[in-house]
């Protein structure tokens, strides 16, 4: 063990730890992550992963951010659950746009057990491509999280979103704890987690400080762990906050150094830079890069909102030496 991993190995989810690792001068807290990072991942490699709304909006939950939720008057049209047939096609284009992983996420507060049938067939036919599978669709209960993992789903995305303390900012209709225990279930049914937040919803350093100590003080750290800067969406709460006070958005350094700490906190997770990158510079997703981040959502669409195209993804990474899915 050199000097640096024996710094790293004595840190600890603590929250005085976390925050000290916060206050390091910015460089040397980068530096500390990429050597975690090279110590646990292949090095210059991203993978990437593309994202489909099998079912988009309409949704039960008030989450304070969501373009989705029947809550706010954002403008968006509701669509009923896409056929398994136009899945698989999406997810085909996807493979052949060079995409590893394909995650599919409904905005439901929980999927009714009558559209299991339909998710199990697009979770075989898509894993059947070739590629590795992740749903998002809300609360699961203990059978629902099993049999979406005997159809062969490897991962499922449910967000702790922020810290316990901000969380009744940003939702009301289901609570931290509803979502641990649906983690508990993913978990219990043998699949991988997918777990992470958004960033800038007005929260403090305190509240990112105890968002990545949730994190990484679950009963396993998440394999995956998605990092999103608010996507600020006219008519929702949070959307509109941002609009009021611009100077609420998340800063960009303070971003890179929430990465960083993940980074360190969680040395083996896949760290996901997911909404929000639309709006950085090259230079700041580089900074991210190199802070740990090693997987991206790539292709023009996250769920609602608009994404980085394969294009200008194929430019930065010739531009940065990076490899795709290595
Ligand atoms: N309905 C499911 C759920 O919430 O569990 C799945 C879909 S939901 C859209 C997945 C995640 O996307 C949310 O937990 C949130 O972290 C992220 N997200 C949604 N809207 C966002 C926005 N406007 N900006 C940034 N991230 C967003
Ligand atoms: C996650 O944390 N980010 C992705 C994924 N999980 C499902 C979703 C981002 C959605 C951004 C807003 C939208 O496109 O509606
Ligand atoms: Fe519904 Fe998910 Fe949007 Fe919340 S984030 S309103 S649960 S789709």
């Amino acid at each position: 063990m050199n000097e640096m991993t024996a710094i790293i190995a004595q840190v600890t989810p603590d929250k005085a730890e976390i925050a000290r690792l916060f206050d390091l001068p910015f460089l040397d807290l980068v530096a500390r992550a990429h050597a975690v990072h090279v110590e646990h991942h292949p090095r210059n490699a991203v993978q990437l992963s593309t994202l489909l709304s099998i079912k988009t909006g309409g949704c039960a939950e008030d989450c304070g951010y969501c373009s989705q939720s029947a809550h706010h008057k954002s403008g968006l049209k509701a669509e009923k659950l896409m056929t398994a047939d136009a899945v698989v096609a999406a997810a085909q284009a996807a493979r052949d746009a060079g995409s590893g992983r394909f995650c599919m996420g409904a905005a439901w507060r929980e999927p009714k057990d009558r559209d299991m049938p339909a998710l199990l067939d697009m979770v075989r036919r898509v894993k059947a491509l070739g590629l590795e599978t992740c749903m998002t669709l809300g609360m699961l209960t203990d059978g629902q999280a099993e049999s979406l993992a005997e159809a062969g789903l490897d991962y499922y995305n449910h967000n702790i979103d922020t810290s316990p303390d901000h969380y009744d900012q940003v939702i009301t209709t289901r609570s931290f704890q509803d979502r641990l225990d649906t983690l508990d279930r993913v978990r219990a049914a043998g699949m991988a987690v997918c777990c992470g937040g958004i960033l800038g919803m007005g929260e403090s350093r305190e509240d990112r400080i105890g968002f990545l100590h949730a994190l990484a003080m679950l009963p396993a750290p998440p394999e995956s762990v998605p990092l999103n800067a608010l996507v600020p969406i006219a008519g929702t709460p949070l959307g509109d906050m941002l609009a009021d006070t611009p100077m609420a958005r998340i800063d960009e350094i303070e971003f890179v150094r929430t990465v960083a700490v993940a980074r360190i906190l969680m040395p083996a997770s896949m760290i996901r830079l997911s909404a929000g990158r639309e709006s950085m510079s090259d230079s700041s997703q580089a900074l991210c890069f190199m802070a740990g981040v090693n997987s991206i959502f790539t292709g023009d669409r996250l769920l609602t909102t608009g994404n980085n195209g394969a294009d200008a993804d194929a430019l930065l990474f010739a531009r940065l030496g990076l490899m795709a899915n290595p």
